[in-house]
């Protein structure tokens, strides 16, 4: 304990954000109701791409230059490979030590009167997968299809998800466009009309139910672990800011320092697959289990 204490150097008093593990853990002994507001970098250990920075790029794309309606409705082949990538690479994926160390203290808390809510925007299913019941997905879900005609959604876990995108999406920059007409891409089983992603691109609002379940965990919230975001992307860059301005005790676990550490009371620098579990684990005022 005190090596992994002892990688942790309180900044000075006045001078931004602590990452004093002990004081965190006293916080965190006395929460009751815990918000674990999550992004790319929670799954960046488990082999899934952030969206930023190096890893960020799939072909010779940006991969929020394709997380978009305007993109879709050019090139929905395109837009269609870059999904259909994604969702083959998840089959190899599982949760990494991070996602099991939230899910086990969801169910390790709950006995004890204690909630862990999941406000994540990551669409790739691994906080479910680690075991998570309360998750609220953000910006949807890799493995939801919506029809841009009739609106229907539905869970799809089909591999391929359509035969015309069976080996498809390659990310190498040289790879070929499929250039697949709309009528082989997926479609709606009852209307016919074309599917697309059930997932939030720029410019979309989110759903009005997920932001409703959104501010009542943060209304509930007595600490917040914001983990792995670059805390860029709105309206979930301004969650854990309006929670500091509150005065609740927000921890942010990253590779580095984000536009939002400086309203923060904690920030841990480092892998949170190696980091979050520590921080979480059980506090001497918990009951043995
Ligand atoms: C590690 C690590 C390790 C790595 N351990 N850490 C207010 C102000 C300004 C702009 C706006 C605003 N309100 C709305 C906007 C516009 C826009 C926006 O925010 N733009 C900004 C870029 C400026 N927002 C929207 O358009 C949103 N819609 C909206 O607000 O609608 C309003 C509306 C109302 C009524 C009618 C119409 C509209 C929608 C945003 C949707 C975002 N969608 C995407 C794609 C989802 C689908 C998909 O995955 O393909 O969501 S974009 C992309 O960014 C994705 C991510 O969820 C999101 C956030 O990225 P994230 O998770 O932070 O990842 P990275 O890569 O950026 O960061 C990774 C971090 O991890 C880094 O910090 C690393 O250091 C760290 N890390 N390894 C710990 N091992
Ligand atoms: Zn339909």
């Amino acid at each position: 304990m005190a090596d992994f204490l002892s990688q942790f150097t309180q900044l000075p008093s006045g001078e931004g954000p602590s990452s004093d593990m002990k004081a965190f853990r006293e916080v965190f002994g006395a929460a009751k109701n815990i918000v674990v507001l999550s992004g790319a970098g929670m799954s960046a250990e488990s082999g899934v791409p952030t969206f930023r920075g190096a890893g960020g790029y799939w072909r010779t794309y940006q991969a929020q230059q394709l997380a978009t309606p305007e993109s879709f409705k050019a090139d929905p082949s395109l837009v269609w490979e870059f999904y259909s990538y994604r969702r083959e690479v998840m089959h190899s994926k599982s949760p990494n030590p991070a996602h099991k160390a939230i899910a086990e203290l969801e169910a390790r808390l709950k006995p004890q009167g204690r909630s862990v809510t999941v406000i994540t925007q990551n669409i790739d299913r691994l906080h479910h997968k680690a075991g998570s019941e309360s998750v609220v997905e953000l910006h949807g879900c890799l493995f939801r299809t919506r029809c841009t005609k009739c609106g229907d959604i539905t869970d799809n876990n089909e591999s391929p998800i359509c035969p015309a995108l069976k080996d498809k999406g390659a990310p190498d920059p040289n790879a070929m466009s499929a250039d697949i007409p709309v009528s082989d891409l997926p479609s709606c089983s009852k209307c016919h009309g074309l599917l697309r992603p059930h997932v939030v691109w720029f410019g979309e609002p989110l759903e009005g139910a997920v932001l409703s379940a959104v501010d009542e965990a943060l209304e509930q919230c007595d600490l917040c672990l914001l983990v792995g975001t670059s805390s860029v992307v709105y309206p979930a860059a301004g969650f854990a800011p309006r929670l500091a301005a509150r005065g609740v005790s927000v921890a942010e676990f990253n590779l580095e320092p984000t536009p939002v550490t400086g309203s923060l009371k904690y920030h841990f620098q480092g892998k949170c697959g190696e980091i979050l579990p520590e921080a979480v684990k059980r506090h001497p005022s918990e009951p043995e289990q």
